[in-house]
């Protein structure tokens, strides 16, 4: 017997000894250790050896299933890590490869300047309005005072969709909205685009962006009014910036006002940027007309208010000395690149 166990130990440490992997490993293991494995087949025919021979021949026998099991977790161990290193070498990549670069886009000229404009108001305490571009004839025109025989209908010449919808030619509608569903104080900008059916040329576009504001509360006068633009003006010009107020007309406020800066370029001696005029025309605004505050809700004995509209493409034409407004629209990666 004792052979036959010293038989069955050589005979796995040599299988063992040519396996490399753990199905194999685990198949050999139940072969010679297992159950029904030849050690332990040994092992039920002691019951048949004298007195003296069991203990010698017991204690072999477990002796050998020692070391076999040794063997056999050695050998996992060692599998184990044979694994884990090639996966690690079919898994390793190259870390100084150029990466898949993703090319960043650029901010357009146009977003610049209407987040600088929307950061000095949001400073002074106003919120951001937005509405519908497709607006009603009646938010457009009817409720800012321009009933359907006025002549700013015709200078403003808009895109109809049927008798009643149009759109928008000013943001004013977003203001008239807020108006509706909001009690004063009032304190928004609407920017946005606006539409005209104008040609396309160096200077015009019948899709353009305008940022209005509006201010209603009790006590607003025009001094508010000057104060908050003179603010606003310097600080998107600089604070040593000259500003004027010059009297218009605009059918939705009264009294209304354009207001200029003095020539960045010249100074206010005259030259090509403004036209001659030493002066640059930044903004149209005025006192809400009391029939505007009226047809929105707003009791025009209790509140008064102010506001104003500008043109965003302007500014950034003259921010940037861009020349043509078209570029703005074409997206040419070119153009935009430079800012
Ligand atoms: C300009 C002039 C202006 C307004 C817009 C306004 C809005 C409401 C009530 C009264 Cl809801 N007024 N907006 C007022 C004055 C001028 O824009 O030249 N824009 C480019």
């Amino acid at each position: 017997m004792k052979n036959e166990l010293n038989a069955i130990k050589e005979k796995a440490l040599l299988a063992l000894s040519e396996c490399n992997d753990t199905e194999t490993l685990e198949s050999l293991r139940v072969t010679y250790l297992g159950k029904k494995g030849e050690l332990t087949a040994v092992l039920k025919k002691m019951g048949g050896l004298s007195a003296e021979e069991r203990p010698v021949i017991g204690q072999l026998a477990n002796e050998i299933k020692g070391q076999l099991e040794a063997r056999i977790e050695a050998l996992k161990a060692e599998i184990g890590k044979k694994q884990m290193y090639a996966r690690l070498e079919k898994e390793k990549i190259d870390i100084t490869l150029d990466g898949d670069l993703k090319k960043l886009g650029k901010k357009h000229p146009l977003n610049t300047v209407l987040e600088d404009i929307e950061n000095i108001f949001i400073g002074m305490g106003y919120k951001i309005a937005s509405g519908p571009e497709v607006e009603y004839d009646y938010y457009n025109f009817e409720a800012l005072n321009i009933p359907a025989d006025h002549p700013a209908r015709d200078t403003q010449d808009t895109f109809y969709i049927n008798d009643k919808v149009l759109l928008r030619t000013q943001t004013s509608p977003v203001q008239v909205r807020v108006m509706e569903n909001q009690k004063p104080p009032i304190r928004v900008i609407a920017p946005g685009r606006v539409y005209r059916s104008d040609e396309v040329d160096a200077t015009h576009s019948p899709l353009f962006h305008q940022i209005e504001g509006l201010v209603v509360d009790k006590g607003i006068t025009m001094s508010d009014l000057k104060g908050t633009l003179e603010v606003f003006i310097k600080r998107l010009y600089g604070e040593d910036s000259v500003v004027r107020f010059r009297p218009h007309h605009f059918p939705f406020t009264e009294p209304s006002a354009e207001v200029d800066v003095r020539c960045f370029s010249c100074g206010g001696k005259g030259c090509r940027l403004c036209k001659n005029e030493g002066w640059i025309e930044i903004l149209g605004c005025g006192m809400v007309h009391p029939k505007v505050l009226e047809k929105c809700g707003i009791d025009p004995e209790v509140y008064s208010g102010f506001a104003f509209g500008l043109g965003l493409e302007r500014i950034v034409m003259r921010r940037y000395n861009i020349d043509d407004m078209r570029l703005l629209y074409e997206n040419d990666v070119r153009f935009l690149n430079q800012f």
